[in-house]
């Protein structure tokens, strides 16, 4: 079988697998590294994008949610719980149905893009919509596995982590090396720690000869990591990342430092202005929070002629309503010859 199977299949040997018997897969990842050459000339560097929208469930969620769910499932866990800002439990919903298993999923009420609840509820989780914000629906999740019995799928599960580092693997694969600059939009932290563990994991394996600088971007209004102190009450257009007080912070601080990287604030602003260039000029649709990976770029800069590659890590499909809202309304005409003659003239 030469067909592609899955993230599980595919890494075997860089995984730890250690009592897995079936994997649950949706046949996550292997998603395309597109050149963008407009963005690459704005920027006089080789800018690529990884189009982790291109999942099955339209995030890079799913590589985590493979692992996690597999792990699950081979430990007999029957049902899964995470807290979300809409990607974690439309991925955990997907795989956890694949798996046979039930799946509770807590999101903060009016906070998540339309297309993940959609989602959520489609695949069959249990949605509870709470009165609070994604740090307070994490806490209680992790409460729950207390009085439960029932096993968090949020990324402080290591086996989250552990599958979402392939994705640092498939651009040394694609690239024949790590890239100059990974850049990456930042909520809970816990894919840039993936991936920093991916970048280290195949140098010394020898499998790549450099290591990246990894540069993190959060929304200015949710931005703990960029202040140094957690955010109460995080407020962002880009709800994937409206997160106060993320679980990954200490790894995620570790692999700036290591890699010489930073972690910088983008204006919602600037995040949609990304977010409008991507679909306009490279016809990538992306969600805006992805876009901050790029927005990070254009607004701080890169070294001539280095190697670029952001991270679309969700689909601009899940987010209906924000594309709508910050783009002109199209206009209305009579349906006859001379009013659209009178429009497109
Ligand atoms: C599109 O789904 O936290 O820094 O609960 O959906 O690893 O948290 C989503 C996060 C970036 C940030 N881009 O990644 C959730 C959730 C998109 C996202 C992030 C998220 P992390």
């Amino acid at each position: 079988m030469n067909q592609w199977g899955g993230l599980l299949h595919e890494f075997a040997q860089w995984l730890d697998l250690r009592g897995v018997g079936d994997i649950v897969t949706l046949h996550e990842g292997n998603t395309p590294l597109l050149h963008a050459e407009r963005l690459s000339e704005r920027l006089g560097a080789d800018v690529w994008l990884k189009l982790e929208g291109l999942n099955p469930t339209g995030s890079f969620k799913d590589r985590g949610m493979t692992m996690a769910i597999t792990k699950a499932k081979a430990a007999g866990a029957t049902t899964v719980i995470c807290g979300s800002t809409g990607n974690t439990s439309a991925a955990a919903a997907a795989f956890a149905g694949k798996a046979g298993m039930g799946c509770v999923v807590l999101v903060p009420e009016g906070k998540i893009a339309l297309g993940k609840l959609a989602q959520a509820i489609v695949y069959g989780a249990d949605v509870v919509q709470i009165r609070g914000n994604f740090d307070r629906a994490l806490n209680l999740a992790r409460e729950l596995t207390q009085h439960l019995p029932i096993t968090i799928v949020n990324s402080i599960n290591p086996d989250r982590i552990e599958g979402q580092k392939t994705g640092a693997f498939e651009l040394i694969r694609t690239l024949g090396d790590a890239p100059d600059i990974l850049s990456i939009p930042v909520g809970n932290a816990g894919n840039i720690t993936a991936y920093w563990r991916g970048f280290t994991q195949w140098h010394f394996e020898g499998l790549a000869a450099t290591l990246p600088k990894m540069w993190g971007f959060q929304a200015a209004g949710a931005a703990p990591i960029v202040l140094g102190h957690r955010v109460d009450e995080p407020e962002t257009i880009a709800t994937a990342i409206r997160i106060g007080n993320p679980a990954s912070w200490v790894p995620a601080l570790e692999a700036v430092d290591e890699s010489h990287g930073a972690i910088r604030a983008v204006t919602d602003a600037e995040l949609l202005d990304a977010y409008k260039f991507l679909a306009k000029n490279e016809s990538v649709f992306c969600e805006p929070a992805s876009a901050a990976s790029v927005a990070g770029l254009i607004k701080y800069g890169v070294p001539k002629g280095s190697r670029v590659v952001c991270v679309l890590t969700g689909n601009g499909l899940k987010d209906p309503d924000t594309a709508v809202s910050t783009t002109a309304t199209p206009t209305v005409v009579d349906a006859t010859l001379e009013a659209l003659l009178a429009r497109l003239s």
